[in-house]
This record gives C-alpha cells, sequence and structure tokens, in this order.
C-alpha cells in the first residue's frame, strides 16, 4: 500500500485529535459501521450464487416485504455493533422497536440509526443499493440519574446528529461520512480489506442542470412540484432558460451518490397517493442523514418549507418530503412551496 494513502482509520484519528469533533467511542462506532459495511458489500456481492436475492417472506412494520438482504443487512449491523460498549441502544428501518444493548455488554453513550439496505427494489436486478445511518448521542436531564433508554432519547432533531453517513453497493463499494467537518468519501480496496479516503471536503455545485424524480408520480404531485419540473422541463425556451436532464435510480443512496458528485436536486415529494403522510422516505433513517451530508457538502436540504435537521420527529419511523441536492435548486423548489401556502 503507498504510503501516501490515507485510510479511514487515520482520517478518523485526525478528527478526534486535531480537530477534537469526535470522541473515541464515536471512532469506535464508526469503524464498527464501516466493518459491517465491508461485510454487507461482500454479501450483496454473492448477488444469486449467495442465495441472497429474492423475498424473505416477512413484512417490516410499514407494511413492506422484506428482501433477503434487507434482513442479512439488518442482522449485520445489530451483530457488529451490539458488544462494542459504544451505544446504548439501536434503532432501524427493518424492526418496530428500539433494539437496546442486552445487559451482558456494557452500555454506551450513542444511539445508531440505521436503513441497512436502501434501494432494496434494486436488489435482484443488481443496481447500485446502500446502508445509510445516522448517530445521535443520549441527552440526560439529570445525568445523575440513569434510565433505562427508550424510543424517546431517539426522538432528536436532525441537527443534533453527531456523525452520518453512507456506503453505497455499486461499480465501487464507497464509504462516505460526515462528523461536522465536511464530508469524506473512502473507496473500498477489495484486495486490501481497507477504506481509503479518495476525497475530502466534498462540495455540491449551487447551481445544476439536472433534477431527480420519479416522474410517474406527475398527476399526484402537489401544484409546486409541478410548476419546478414543469419549467425544469421546458429547458431553454422556458423560463430557466437551460436545459435539464433527469436522472431517477430509484436507491436514494445512488442518487444521492451522484449529486454529491457532479451536482443535481432530488424529489421525493408529498403526493396525494397517500394525502395523509407527508411524504415516502423516513425522516430519521434517510432525510437526516443525507440532509446533514448534504449540508456540509454545501447543498440544501427542505421538506418544501423547512429544513430537514429542524424537523421535530413525532416516532422513530416518521416520513417526511424530501427535496436536497444544489443549494438554489432547493431554495427554488422551497420558495415555490412558500409563495403557494
Ligand atoms: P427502501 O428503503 O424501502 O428501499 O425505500 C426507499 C427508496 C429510496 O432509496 C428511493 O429514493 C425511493 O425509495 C424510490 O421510490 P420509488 O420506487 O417510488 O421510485
Ligand atoms: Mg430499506
Amino acid at each position: 500500500m503507498s504510503e501516501s494513502r490515507i485510510s479511514l482509520t487515520r482520517y478518523l484519528i485526525e478528527q478526534q485529535r486535531v480537530h477534537g469533533v469526535i470522541t473515541p467511542q464515536l471512532r469506535l462506532l464508526l469503524e464498527v459501521v464501516a466493518r459491517a459495511c465491508k461485510r454487507i458489500a461482500i454479501a450483496v456481492g454473492k448477488g444469486a450464487l449467495g442465495g441472497v436475492l429474492g423475498s424473505a417472506g416477512t413484512e417490516n412494520v410499514q407494511g413492506e416485504v422484506q428482501k433477503k438482504l434487507d434482513v442479512i443487512a439488518n442482522e449485520v449491523l445489530i451483530e457488529a455493533n451490539e458488544w462494542g460498549g459504544h451505544l446504548a441502544a439501536m434503532a432501524s428501518e427493518e424492526l418496530d422497536g428500539i433494539h437496546p444493548i442486552p445487559n451482558r455488554y456494557p452500555q454506551g453513550e450513542y444511539l445508531l440509526l440505521f436503513d441497512p439496505l436502501d434501494g432494496s427494489s434494486n436488489i435482484d436486478c443488481n443496481v447500485s443499493i446502500g446502508t445509510i445511518f445516522s448517530v445521535l448521542k443520549r441527552l440526560h436531564d439529570d445525568p445523575a440519574v440513569i434510565e433505562p433508554v427508550s424510543e424517546a432519547d431517539f426522538l432528536q432533531p436532525g441537527r443534533q446528529q453527531v456523525a452520518a453517513g453512507y456506503c453505497i453497493y455499486g461499480p465501487q463499494t464507497t464509504l462516505v461520512l460526515t462528523v461536522g467537518n465536511g464530508v469524506a468519501m473512502f473507496t473500498l480496496d477489495r484486495e486490501q480489506g481497507a477504506w481509503v479516503l479518495t476525497q475530502d471536503q466534498v462540495r455540491i455545485p449551487e447551481d445544476t442542470r439536472e433534477f431527480a424524480i420519479n416522474m410517474s408520480n406527475w398527476r399526484h404531485w402537489a401544484a409546486p412540484v409541478r410548476r419546478y419540473i414543469e419549467e425544469c422541463l421546458a429547458g431553454a425556451e422556458g423560463p430557466r432558460g437551460k436545459d435539464f436532464n433527469m436522472r431517477w435510480i430509484a436507491s436514494m443512496v445512488a442518487d444521492v451518490h451522484r449529486i454529491l458528485t457532479r451536482g443535481g436536486v432530488f424529489l421525493y415529494p408529498w403526493d396525494k397517493r397517500e394525502p395523509n403522510k407527508p411524504g415516502k422516505l423516513r425522516l430519521m433513517y434517510e432525510a437526516n442523514p443525507m440532509g446533514w451530508i448534504v449540508e456540509q457538502a454545501g447543498g440544501a436540504a427542505t421538506d418544501g418549507r423547512r429544513r430537514i435537521l429542524d424537523i421535530e420527529p413525532k416516532g422513530l419511523h416518521d416520513r417526511v418530503a424530501v427535496i436536497l441536492g444544489s443549494k438554489n435548486e432547493v431554495e427554488r423548489v422551497t420558495r415555490y412551496h412558500l409563495e403557494a401556502d
């Protein structure tokens, strides 16, 4: 391995020592999550040969059919993180309630949340998928009284995250991480089994000519979203005076990764198929970590009206509308919503 390569371990030690943004416990936690992602990457890569494709024949708390890999990834993350002593509890998109650390292991101060396998509909067709995670610190009203950990400990707005990241399982396996000091990308060196820093201080351009939305839902959207997309589609002859390109991978990790790489705006808005739900995506497992990553890269993230990171969660599995990416586009869509109110 070349001397100039910076490993994830070295990056984290420097965040702790030089920048003072993480504690040793948080560093250990992030190393363990990254190790779990390596194991998931190996399972994903086996595909049909590993018997990991297809449905598990079960449903999760939101009534979605679980794929085998949803279940495997969830188990890998739980097993890897249970015994290290850095966590008080975990919460997963695939579990109904929280998963407190069993009494046989020491308890830590952190709370880990994850969507173990995002983009599940893409597993069987060999399209990029990922793991999204978010870390919070347990807050105590009175530090002298340590209550048993509960769901209420998790209900903190996204701005209180202490780390957030995702791992994308694509042609390359890439871990993208923020601890509040910009966004860093690590590529998995498959021969060495090591995470190597391949980009630091990632920046999202403020302007873009690319949007990502599931266009098949056009008829279900609210007026501000239609207005925005109509104007993009009108191209150089329309009010925007420029042509737009469209991409939709249907894996949030892959769409966000493209936006971090070359800019763009991602929308999963409210729609009238489910009028009582604010959106499809989950606040705690998807919108908060991705929102913070995007902000740390100079982009913006709102639900059309409010900054995602300021939303006070009411429940672990809350849903939310999500508009994120290049700052000027997110601000424009948000303005269209506020003007229509
Ligand atoms: P999942 O966590 O069950 O895979 O669902 C989340 C995914 C996102 O990754 C993606 O942006 C969206 O759902 C795609 O939705 P749709 O199939 O409606 O286009
Ligand atoms: Mg999922």
